[in-house]
Parts: C-alpha cells; structure tokens; sequence
C-alpha cells in the first residue's frame, strides 16, 4: 500500500497559509481563527473519507477510520497542529497530516486489518498561549484536571475555561486506554543529526524530560542619565549575567548532552532611559536524566543567587512546570527497526531534545516515535524546512510500521 505524497505536500502547503503573520513564518495558537481554518480543513477531508469525528472539551480531536469495529484494537497516530510565534510550516502539523493521509490511504484500499485506526489531534502543544506544553495530552492523561482550567492564563490573565467556556471538565477526556494496541508520533527531528548524517528516518529512544522556572531579578529603577554607574542596581544588567552563567555552567556538561534556555522575558518598565528596576524570564534545562536536570538547575539557581546578592538586587524563583524523560516502548521500537531494516531504509534510533505529546501518552499506550531530517537542523523558525522526499518517506514509513510489523 502506498501514500499518495503528492496529496499530503498539497496538504501540507494549504495548511501553511492559516498563519497570524504571513511572510513570517507559521504563527497559529490553539483556539485562534487559523487554528479553527485548519481544524476544518482536516475535519472536511475526514468527513470526505466517511471517518467518525470526535472533539473533546478542550479541543483534542479524534478522527477514527470508517471499518473500525468496536471489536477491535486501535492504533492511534496523531501530533498537534499548534504552533510557537513565528514558528515553521512542518512542527506537529507535519504527523497530523501524515496521520490523515494514512488513513485517507487505508480507506481508500479498504484496509481492514487486525487493528482499527485512529488519527489524533491534540491541542495546545507549544504551550503558546498558557506557557504550558503538552496541554491537551495532559488532560487527556489526567496530569490536568477541571482546577487547571483556571490555573492556566494566557499573558492578558484570560484563563484556559475562559477561552473555553466551559463550566466544568467532562469526566470522558481521560482516555479508554485499554481501547488501544499502540500510539506513534511522527515528527520533524528539529535539530541537526539526521540532516548532518543523511539518514532519512529516526527512531525515537528517549524524549527528553524538562524543568521550567520563572525568575524575577528586581534592582532599583532610576534615571538613565542622571545616575551614576557606581550608583546602579540594574535589574537587567543582573539578569543577563544570571543568563550566562546558566549557558556556562551547561555548557560544561561532559556529555554535551543537557541543555539550557531562557526564552521569554519581560523588563519593567521597559523603557530605553529608564534602568530596568525589574526582569521576569523563563529557565527551561532539559535532559535524558532527571537528576541531570535537577542538579544542573540547583547549580544554576545557587549561581544566580549568588550574583543577585554580589549585585543588592533581589530574585524570587517560581517553579512554572516540570515533566520527567520518557523512554518509549522497546518492543514498538524493535518493530520499526524490522521495518526499516525490510525496507532497506538507513534508519537512526536517537533521543529527542524537544518534548512532544507522544511522551505523555507513553506510560498508558505502547507508544513509538518516528524522525525525518530538519535541513539545517533548525525547527521553530520561518527557516523551518525539511526535503519533500523525506517527508513522503516517514508518511510510507509510517503506513509501513502500521500495516506491516504491526500486524
Ligand atoms: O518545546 C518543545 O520541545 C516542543 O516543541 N513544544
Ligand atoms: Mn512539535
Ligand atoms: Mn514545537
């Protein structure tokens, strides 16, 4: 059986233009107007296809193929299709789509094998609007429940059950999970390995686990002009020393593995001739190894209190979110490994530094994930692109997994 490639790039370059700023790159929140053009256009070809359609209270989508019997196993395949500001055409939209066209494909050669099929969308994954990834996994697994529909507020204080509106969360969003044999993800790899080695498909290992703080460094706001460089308490001159010593102090990792970002920022009162009297960021480090994460981030933060103290500014540390590494299922791993081995596909089993829903669904579902190269390795920027043949490559190889080791 065969994906129809040409149909899923058509898919693909159609999707690309539901986007809040054109020209500059894929910028598509969960909940906003694009998010709806898209979910409609994959609900359109789903309805097309006579597959049943399923949204969950906070916007998770199931679309299940036409001859599923109740009888039957599911295996379910599925991403997001939200995206980071001024994000790329490809991040989770890419294994939505991919999902879609295998079953499209299924469909249309009257598959019907040991398993039923389901396509997965889920919501919020980036995390754009409420600084939370995964969200919509994590109500579907319960990690969220009915209070962090108030808990989670986007930058203007509106809470997740306001964009909503809904009074209380139905008890049916966790999932049936004895209802499935397996979940797969399909995904652009979003770093540099697979393109810097020329291997068309990665096989998932490990996703990285991820510690987020949120740090505010407070100084003494004053006139820029009038107060003297001896006399300064400047929050951001503070923060931006903190901010280095958190890339230093990771860089040093032996493995080269663990990694450290601060992404989001906010000065108060933001003003060029004013000294910033307080700065609000964001530290996220990220790992294979849980205590890797944790003691590098203890380092961190005793560094930051130190210079905070050198400097007589104040810093209060938040914990934002914490989620653990995740080592997907061996026995999914060893089937695609065979598949790609059958199909004479050079093939690369790896770890995954960006955090995808896969890694929620995991401990409840025999859960795999599949790579193709990201040119350049770069992911979450207009840049954002990855060969036309590698993306119909992972979509077959996907189809493959399904209906062949699967089976
Ligand atoms: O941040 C991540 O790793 C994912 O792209 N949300
Ligand atoms: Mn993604
Ligand atoms: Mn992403």
């Amino acid at each position: 059986m065969v994906i129809n490639g040409e149909r899923l790039i058509s898919h693909l370059k159609d999707v690309r233009e539901f986007t809040d700023t054109p020209g500059n790159g894929v910028t598509r929140f969960s909940y906003s107007e694009n998010d709806s053009k898209v979910r409609e256009y994959i609900l359109d070809k789903a309805r097309s296809a006579g597959c049943s359609i399923e949204t969950d209270a906070v916007g998770n989508i199931r679309l299940g193929l036409k001859n599923n019997t109740d009888s039957q196993k599911i295996i379910v395949c599925g991403s997001h299709i939200d995206t980071v500001r001024n994000g790329g055409w490809l991040d989770g939209i890419y294994g939505s789509l991919s999902s879609l066209e295998v079953m499209l494909t299924l469909s249309e050669n009257s598959y019907s094998g040991r398993y039923g099929f389901e396509t997965v969308i889920f919501a919020e994954e980036e995390g754009s609007n409420f600084g939370s990834t995964m969200t919509g996994s994590k109500f579907i697994t319960g990690i969220y429940g009915d209070e962090d529909l108030d808990r989670l507020k986007d930058d203007s204080g509106r809470t997740l059950r306001e964009y909503l509106s809904i009074d209380s969360l139905p008890d049916d969003i966790i999932w049936d999970f004895d209802r499935y044999r397996a979940m797969f993800e399909l995904h652009i790899e979003q770093g540099p390995v697979l393109d810097r080695e020329n291997i068309p498909i990665g096989i998932i290992n490990a996703v990285f686990g991820m510690r987020t703080v949120e740090i505010t460094v407070t100084g003494v706001g004053n006139h820029a002009g009038a107060t003297p460089m001896s006399e300064r308490f400047d929050a951001l001159s503070a923060a931006a020393l903190c901010i280095l010593s958190a890339e230093k102090i990771v860089s040093e990792d032996p493995d080269r593995r663990t990694v450290a970002t601060a992404g989001k920022m906010s000065i108060s009162p933001n003003c060029s001739n004013v000294i910033p009297e307080s700065v609000t960021f964001t530290l996220e480090i990220r790992d294979s190894d849980i205590h890797k994460i944790d003691s590098y981030m203890e380092k961190v933060l005793d560094e930051i209190r130190n210079i905070c103290a050198d400097r007589k500014c104040t810093v209060s540390i938040r914990e934002h979110s914490k989620g653990a590494p995740v080592i997907l299922n061996e026995d999914i791993r060893k089937r695609m490994i065979k598949t790609a081995q059958k199909k004479n596909l050079t093939y690369k089993v790896m770890d995954s530094g960006a955090v995808h829903d896969a890694a929620m669904i995991a401990p409840h579902i025999d859960t795999g994930m599949i790579f193709v190269p990201s040119i350049e390795g770069r992911s979450h920027v207009p840049f954002e692109d990855t060969k036309t043949e590698d993306l119909v490559t992972g979509a077959q190889f996907l189809l493959d997994v399904i209906t062949g080791e699967m089976e």
